[in-house]
């Protein structure tokens, strides 16, 4: 099969509102993103991925778009994006934009004309029920917490919403609400934008029969239950048919739920869906199962880890693309969760955890601050968080006696969504040269020592390391196509893997511990070149890895 170009591609994530202030308001925006345009090229990644810039009263930071076609009023103009877009491409970068179409802001104006009347022409534009015995149609819970019903006197029915209440779900089933979002998708592209990621893309299709189902700690059932089917293929193809297919895009679907079985089909490599997907297998190993993600604090195993990794790659190969991902706006910090960020060890299990990712198969993405080894905010009281998933999600843990308020409080050091978003750090200048003004998400004091300005500079920083990684994976056909194999899948420390590709073999060995492990290299490396490690000098040889090393040896 022809290579794709975001095969070989690398994608940087920008979230705007903590990426790069220009005003002196305190949000990023589209003018100061533009400014910084040259340090993702210099970085050598060479496709952006834009988190929400469409007007949105911020529920939940964009995530809730009140018109697809206008810009946030915090962000800028449509002129600063057409300016930026602009710019992008003379850089040769490319530009994908997160498409919201699981639901709209409850402010859109299809929302407002649905709630009007039962008869409104935007009704089933939405999904609304009658109640039960006087309660909620069925037991469904929201993702941020509470039932996914919220009660709407206008009408006396209840309207579906898997997210925040200001965030009601659109009605695939009906054919109007995909020609809307089908002609909003062409409008972006023939402005000249290079993809779409989709949003929880694979719930646009509900079993609208809601059965009741198994309810959780936080009293309600899963809305994954109701949210996997069964139209969510047939949807994709129509919008590939429809828009998808006029142009050369990439498109990345988000799919909580979705098996990599099942991934087959949504990422097929004939492309009648989509170029990728990314899953939730492997941030879901250190998630509490009772509890989940805002009831405990799990660390991680690594076996766990690496099975679901080798899981994907291996089902996927031949069938479909995979991305490849530690990092996003929903994730906390991964060297402060998979690595170790104190002083010794952040700079080298942030490069471990880099190159274990960036030489696997698949499209890597990169989150904004990554590349620095930026590391998880000390939070010290739920007044700091800003995020509507972790507050709404641990209040609820709280209300019903299940956590207590300092469990609470290193849950959020540790996983939540605000660790991942508080402000891009530039320099050593007051509040890390991300605003000259007070900023939306406290800076984390560590910027003073990391830091773009002084990365950069540095050949042995972690963003120097990145930069080597991706420079390497762009010229080399063996990471791009080369198939994969998980060795030492019982070994509790390091995760070592080989690609190959015809007569070209590549080996990685990665320690994920703070101790040096033995480990004697197959004999079919033996006589193998070190291509890169991240260690500065070579002190220790094989058959000891040190703390965090990683090693990639060709052959
Ligand atoms: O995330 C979907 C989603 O499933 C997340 O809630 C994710 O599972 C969770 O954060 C992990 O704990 C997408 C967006 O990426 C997220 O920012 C939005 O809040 C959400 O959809 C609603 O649009
Ligand atoms: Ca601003």
């Amino acid at each position: 099969m022809e290579e794709k170009w975001w095969q070989r591609s690398v994608v940087y994530q920008i979230y705007p509102r903590s990426f790069q202030d220009s005003n002196g308001d305190g949000i990023g925006d589209l003018v100061g993103i533009t400014k910084r345009l040259p340090y993702i090229a210099g970085l050598g990644a060479d496709v952006i991925w834009l988190s929400p810039v469409y007007a949105s009263p911020n529920d939940d930071n964009g995530y809730d778009i009140s018109d697809y076609r206008a810009i946030m009023k915090e962000f800028g103009t449509m002129e600063d994006f057409d300016r930026m877009l602009e710019t992008a491409h003379s850089l040769g970068l490319r530009i994908v934009m997160d498409l919201v179409v699981n639901h709209t802001s409850d402010e859109h104006r299809w929302f407002r004309e649905s709630k009007k009347s039962k008869d409104s022409p935007y009704r089933d534009y939405y999904i609304w029920r009658d109640g039960k015995d006087g309660a909620e149609p069925s037991n469904q819970g929201s993702c941020f917490g509470g039932s996914a019903w919220e009660y709407d006197e206008t009408t006396g029915q209840y309207y579906l919403h898997l997210f925040s209440k200001k965030q009601p779900d659109l009605n695939w089933d009906n054919p109007k609400v995909r020609d809307e979002v089908f002609d909003m998708m062409d409008w972006w592209l023939k402005k000249g934008i290079d993809g779409f990621r989709m949003d929880v893309i694979s719930l646009i299709s509900k079993n609208q029969k809601f059965p009741d189902g198994k309810v959780q700690v936080g009293g309600y059932s899963s809305f994954a239950d109701v949210a996997t089917g069964p139209h969510e293929h047939e949807y994709l193809q129509e919008m590939n048919r429809r828009v998808l297919s006029k142009y050369d895009l990439m498109t990345v679907g988000e799919c909580p739920g979705v098996s990599p079985e099942k991934a087959r089909q949504y990422a097929n490599l004939e492309g009648t869906e989509l170029s990728m997907i990314f899953q939730f297998d492997h941030t879901s190993v250190d998630v509490d199962p009772k509890l989940g993600r805002y009831g405990a604090v799990v660390p991680l195993n690594l076996v766990r880890l690496k099975e679901a990794m080798a899981r994907w790659e291996n089902i996927l190969e031949g069938y479909a693309w995979n991305s490849l991902y530690w990092d996003n706006h929903d994730q906390p910090r991964i060297v402060s969760r998979w690595g170790n960020d104190s002083e010794e060890y952040r700079a080298l299990s942030a490069k471990m955890l880099a190159a274990c990712l960036h030489m696997m198969k698949g499209t890597p993405y990169v989150f904004q601050g990554e590349e620095l080894g930026m590391t998880n905010y000390p939070w010290t009281s739920i007044d700091q968080i800003n995020d509507i998933e972790s507050r709404g999600n641990s209040q609820v843990l709280v209300d019903r006696g299940i956590i207590t308020e300092e469990e609470r409080m290193k849950v959020m050091r540790a996983n939540s969504r605000d660790n991942a978003r508080t402000p891009m750090q530039w320099d050593a200048s007051p509040n890390a040269g991300f605003t000259t003004g007070h900023p939306w998400l406290p800076v984390n004091p560590n910027y003073r020592t990391i830091n773009a300005e002084a990365e950069v500079m540095d050949p042995d920083s972690v963003f120097s390391f990145y930069k080597k990684l991706i420079s390497y994976r762009k010229q080399s056909d063996l990471v791009v196509h080369g198939s994969f194999t998980m060795l030492e899948e019982d070994n509790p420390s390091l995760f070592v893997y080989k690609r190959e590709l015809g007569d070209q073999k590549m080996l990685v060995i990665c320690n994920f511990t703070d101790q040096s492990v033995e480990y004697s290299i197959p004999e079919e490396f033996s006589g193998a070149r070190e291509e890169i490690d991240n260690y500065p000098e070579n002190g220790a040889e094989i058959p000891e890895i040190r703390p965090y090393e990683a090693k990639i040896l060709v052959k």
